[in-house]
């Protein structure tokens, strides 16, 4: 049975990679930080078939210490300060766990076995201004936030591992990826539930800034196993996962409201507290090299996406 370890197992993507390699009969150890109360709402249904081990990008002993005891052969590091807009205002703590928390994991992988094949999760934010449509695995760089470049020094410092030290390490360049566990501050999530308790008589409206900011947005749950594919190549290589196209956030609107006989413009209001210091306009990938090298499609649609995390909110919010 082989061991996968994962940082960042109570986020989104750590849930569904979870599921994953149990299915594929992995040994799954999941690393959460200590907090004051355990926030295991996206892995509660998992607890009996997983390992949850305590420790932080942040402190390089705890990294060292859980390779040396569990001996994973796979490591997928999902952990990061990932919300871009509380990078502007925790900048420094931001480069500290997604910039240097992936050094500190490569180091440790470097110390205890270098044969551990090592995923970072990379995203299509170090794209950020963009310098060319669509994005692809050659695209320059040009992040536009402190989690931006955080992100593209962590890409960096995977690929320089790959090349130093000869570790099987890959980077997957993410495109935006959503679904009903998605945190409720990132803007999708915070239209499904903003839907849902308008719906419910709980809410009269939604405030949120950019409309037109364009995204290329799918489902989590089929981004997962991208993650896997890559760390099961014969070389390691970095990869641009997405679907291709591209929504604005006012599309996003338009589907998620009308899908519960709403008109979002009766609900919308623009804020400019929800705009940021620099802005993504437009992301949308060229994912030619991940579909004919890993054979991976997403299989969710756009709509079908929306309508998921509608139905998901919907439901929680009539229930409580
Ligand atoms: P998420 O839901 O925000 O999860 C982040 C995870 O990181 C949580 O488990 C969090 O733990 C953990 N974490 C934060 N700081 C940590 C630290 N110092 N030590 C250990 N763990 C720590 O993010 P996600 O959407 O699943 O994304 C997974 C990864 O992919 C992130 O690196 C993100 O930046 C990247 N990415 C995401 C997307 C996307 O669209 N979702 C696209 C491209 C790249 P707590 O629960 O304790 O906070
Ligand atoms: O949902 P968002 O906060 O995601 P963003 O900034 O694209 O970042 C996400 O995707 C990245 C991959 O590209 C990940 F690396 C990162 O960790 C994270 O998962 O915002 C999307 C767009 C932005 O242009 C923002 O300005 O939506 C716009 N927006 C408009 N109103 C809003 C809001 N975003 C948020 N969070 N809240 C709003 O009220």
């Amino acid at each position: 049975m082989p061991t996968a370890l994962l940082t960042g197992i109570t986020g989104q993507d750590g849930s569904y990679l979870a599921e994953l390699l149990i299915k594929k009969g992995y040994r799954v150890i999941g690393v959460a930080r200590r907090s004051s109360t355990v926030n295991y709402e996206r892995i509660h249904h998992l607890l009996d078939d997983i390992t949850v081990v305590q420790g932080d990008l942040q402190d390089q002993g705890s990294l060292l210490a859980m390779l040396e005891e569990y001996k994973p052969s796979e490591v997928y590091n999902l952990a990061a300060q990932s919300f871009v807009p509380t990078s502007w205002n925790q900048p420094a703590l931001t480069g500290d766990i997604t910039a240097l928390g992936v050094t500190r994991m490569l180091e440790a992988i470097r110390f205890v076995n270098p044969k551990i094949r090592f995923y970072q999760a990379s995203s299509s934010e170090m794209f950020g201004k963009v310098m060319e449509v669509p994005q692809s695995e050659e695209t320059p760089f040009y992040p536009r936030s402190p989690y931006g470049v955080a992100k593209v020094y962590g890409h960096w410092i995977t690929v320089n591992y790959r090349e130093s030290f000869d570790i099987f390490a890959v980077s997957g360049i993410l495109f935006n990826h959503e679904s009903p566990r998605r945190g409720l501050e990132f803007v999708t999530r915070k239209i499904s539930d903003g839907v849902a308790r308008i719906k419910t008589g709980k809410a009269k409206e939604l405030r949120l800034g950019n409309l037109e900011a364009q995204r290329d947005w799918g489902f989590a749950g089929d981004y997962v196993e991208a993650m896997w594919l890559m760390l099961q190549q014969d070389k390691p290589d970095d990869y641009v996962v997405g679907t291709g196209e591209t929504h604005s956030v006012k599309e996003f609107c338009e589907i998620a409201f009308s899908h519960v006989g709403l008109d979002y413009k009766e609900f919308v209001v623009m804020d400019e507290k929800f705009y940021r210091p620099a802005e993504v306009d437009l992301l949308i990938s060229n994912p030619a090299k991940t579909r004919k090298q890993l054979k991976w499609e997403p299989q969710v649609s756009f709509k079908e996406l929306v309508t998921m995390m509608v139905d998901a909110d919907v439901a929680r919010h009539q229930k409580s």
